[in-house]
């Protein structure tokens, strides 16, 4: 077959309906709800995936680091797991930097098709764009979707064992609960052969969390502002985004960063779009992000509810992160191991 038939390059966009319309349902309902909301998903456009990109080099933001440091350890072990081609699925892809270290180890010696599933078009064709480069025999089909729109994907993607990664404490969004139903539903598109990488950040010193969450240069709290920006632009909102202060806190309880946006006075916030007037008291907050963090034990108890086995996992030199490989957990039985 010619290289024209076989295109390298496929975009899918999977975006359920309007996204501007689900946005603005979304912020009239989390902005005229008893304690103000907004949901973190809505951090992605093509600025607040800059300013993510930015967090990641931050010397406060440890997790992506230590995430690398364990995948470049470690990427070796992870590729022989996969004897023959394999079809690459990455949930919430962003940059895909990391994911460069996976398919340098799996590409020599075998055929790889890489699914990068992300919300934001712009950062999935410019990852795409430079990973073709990187790598010549590379075949991508990219996804621009949710998680859930991306879900329905991953089932047409089943000639080949699949590697799903879910990298970056992107599971810290979710709820346990939620995590664990999330992962029952990728479970539930899983064969024996399949396995599943998952980035979990850990439980620990509050000093440590929050400084990642509030970083000295500031560069957090301009993400979390950029909502009030993207409201601004793209609901024609008339939010002065210095007029709430960032907050970041660790809630030792619940083991989660909360992050709000705290209106610094007594004003009103008029969204066109929408036809809404929202009112602020000095110190009112607008919850924007969860973020969960993990021992040992409440990991393997997600894994658990969500019916797959924790086969292994790696943790780097400092021990704040840990990578999960994840299975069905058929397989193992079906030959008889264990
Ligand atoms: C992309 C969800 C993993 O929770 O650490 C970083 C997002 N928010 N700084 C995280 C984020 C503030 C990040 N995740």
């Amino acid at each position: 077959m010619s290289s024209d038939s076989m295109p390298r390059f496929r975009l899918v966009e999977l975006t359920g309906g309007d996204p501007f319309a689900e946005f603005a349902i979304d912020v009239a309902a989390g902005l005229t709800a008893e304690s103000k909301h907004l949901s973190c998903r809505y951090f992605y456009d093509r600025e607040g995936s800059r300013l993510f990109e930015a967090i990641c080099e931050l010397p406060e933001y440890y997790l992506t680091r230590a995430e690398t440091e364990i995948l470049e350890r470690h990427a070796r072990e992870i590729a022989s797991l996969f004897p023959g081609d394999v079809t690459v699925i990455e949930l919430g892809s962003g940059n895909a930097v990391k994911t460069r270290l996976l398919l340098d180890a799996l590409l020599p010696r075998r055929r790889v098709r890489y699914v990068p599933i992300d919300i934001c078009r712009p950062v999935l064709e410019e990852s795409a764009a430079d990973l073709l480069q990187r790598f010549p025999p590379l075949e991508i089909v990219a996804v621009a979707a949710e998680y859930y729109e991306g879900l329905r994907h991953l089932r047409s993607e089943s000639d080949r064992p699949r590697l799903i990664l879910w990298l970056g404490s992107n599971i810290g969004n979710f709820t346990r609960e939620e995590a664990a139903v999330f992962l029952r539903r990728i479970r539930n598109t899983m064969t024996p052969a399949d396995r599943m990488l998952v980035g979990v950040d850990l439980r620990k010193d509050r000093a440590v969390l929050e400084a990642a969450y509030d970083d000295a240069a500031g560069v957090t709290a301009a993400f979390n502002r950029n909502l009030l920006a993207r409201i601004n632009h793209e609901l024609n909102g008339n939010f002065d985004p210095r007029a709430f202060r960032h907050r970041a806190i660790y809630n030792q309880d619940l083991g989660r960063i909360e992050m709000y946006l705290v209106s610094t006075r007594v004003q009103s916030v008029t969204i066109g779009r929408i036809g809404l007037t929202v009112r602020f008291a000095a110190g009112e907050t607008i919850h924007t992000e969860n973020s969960y963090k993990y021992t040992l034990a409440e990991i393997n108890a997600v894994a658990t509810a969500a019916g797959l086995q924790d086969q292994c996992f790696w943790q780097d030199a400092a021990g704040q992160f840990n990578l999960h490989l994840l299975a069905t957990g058929e397989g193992r039985a079906a030959r008889g191991e264990e």
